[in-house]
């Protein structure tokens, strides 16, 4: 008979030196467990990075002229998000905070639609099934349960779908946080959480926040993996999440990874970060930045091609970008005529006697006015 106290046997303490593979230099580092992205895909992280920074400076622009309500700028954490996103499949589904639009452009959901819940329009701005993206979360950590919830019931249907939970590390104190490991791991659920330590809750330093030698450490209590990651390090991002999701896939349990990066900006455009935070720190990030890092491997080592060639394909990447950021200044520039009747659909999928009674008497009202 088997003991119904037979427990599984303790995953592997975290590394306290974070997987690196490209240091702040943007040469090769070696490591026993993990391996850096093939040359196609270590451009493409950087062309969504490239993407993703100049989209953080538009949106950043937008929200100081009035055209957006709030911005909560991710510029410093492109790897982390970009790295996480990319390792997704076309089946798999993204559940993200209000922090990673860059995650949003970059698995593919439209630049403009991502920005209209910021501009204080009405519901999430995109159909979250046609991106396989949930809806940019808010109350912190609440979209990590919503991760298990979705690919705990597409495993009872005998769904191949995994999920990147998205989150900060002030989210990781959250009982919602508890709760969604507890689950995942609980339920074998296909889950990774991606733990982006950007070294700040808003006004919280890390230092207060846990006293955990790592936020991956979290992990084991739980009986999952932890990994501890460079997060300004798209390649080792990448291929951390890869591989945590590939083995989650396979029923090997979900996993958090903590990728240490920095938020360089303010937490949004209302927030005041010199009144809590020395300079000096920024700084010492910004030498750090993912980008810098990723252009000078694909420098150094030629991934695109000759010199000539890279000088071409960069700035190509660089138009791109500024496209994209023209078409969400010039989109959301304008004043869309929004009817206050949506505000009842694509909430229920049927809707309740009491909402239609309050749809049938704001209809009512519109008539009058
Ligand atoms: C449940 C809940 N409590 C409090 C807040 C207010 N709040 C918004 S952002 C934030 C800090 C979150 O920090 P972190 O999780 O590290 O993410 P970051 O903003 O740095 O990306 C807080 C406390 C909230 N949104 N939800």
């Amino acid at each position: 008979m088997k003991h119904t106290d037979e427990r599984p046997s303790a995953p592997a303490l975290p590394t306290r030196e974070p997987v690196r593979l490209v240091d702040r230099h943007g040469r090769r580092v070696g490591h026993s467990s993990f391996t850096a992205p093939d040359p196609a895909r270590l451009v493409e992280l950087h062309r969504a990075m490239l993407i993703g920074r100049r989209f953080n400076q538009q949106a950043g622009t937008l929200a100081r002229q009035g055209r957006l309500a709030v911005y909560p700028s991710s510029t410093g954490q492109e790897a982390a998000q970009v790295g996480g996103v990319l390792a997704l499949s076309d089946r798999d589904w993204l559940f993200p905070t209000y922090r990673d639009s860059v995650a949003l452009v970059a698995h593919g959901v439209d630049p403009v639609q991502t920005l209209t819940l910021f501009r204080g329009d009405w519901h999430c701005g995109y159909d979250p099934h046609r991106y396989r993206c949930a809806p940019q979360c808010t109350p912190l950590a609440t979209n990590a349960s919503h991760a298990v919830g979705l690919t705990y019931a597409a495993r009872r249907k005998g769904r191949d779908v995994a999920a990147l939970a998205m989150m900060g590390d002030g989210a990781t104190s959250e009982g919602d946080a508890h709760e969604a490991y507890n689950f995942a791991a609980v339920w074998n659920t296909p889950v990774v959480f991606l733990v982006q330590n950007n070294h700040w809750a808003i006004s919280v330093p890390l230092r207060q926040q846990t006293a955990a030698p790592t936020l991956a450490h979290k992990a084991v209590g739980y009986g999952m993996k932890g990994y501890h990651v460079d997060g300004n390090d798209a390649a080792a991002v990448h291929a951390v999440v890869s591989h945590a999701l590939a083995e989650a896939r396979a029923g090997g349990g979900p996993a958090l990874v903590e990728a240490v990066t920095y938020r360089v900006d303010a937490h949004t455009n209302a927030d005041a970060p010199q009144r809590y935070r020395d300079p000096a720190e920024v700084e010492h990030w910004k030498e750090r930045d993912p980008l810098i890092r990723s252009e000078r491997l694909i420098r150094d080592e030629g991934l695109i091609g000759d010199a000539e060639e890279t000088e071409r394909v960069l700035a190509a990447f660089g138009a791109e970008a500024d496209g994209i950021a023209d078409t969400v200044r010039e989109r959301l520039a304008g004043e869309d005529e929004l009817d206050p009747r949506s505000l009842f659909t694509d909430v229920y999928a049927t809707v309740p006697p009491l909402l239609e009674q309050e749809r049938a008497a704001l209809a009512d009202e519109l008539r009058e006015v």
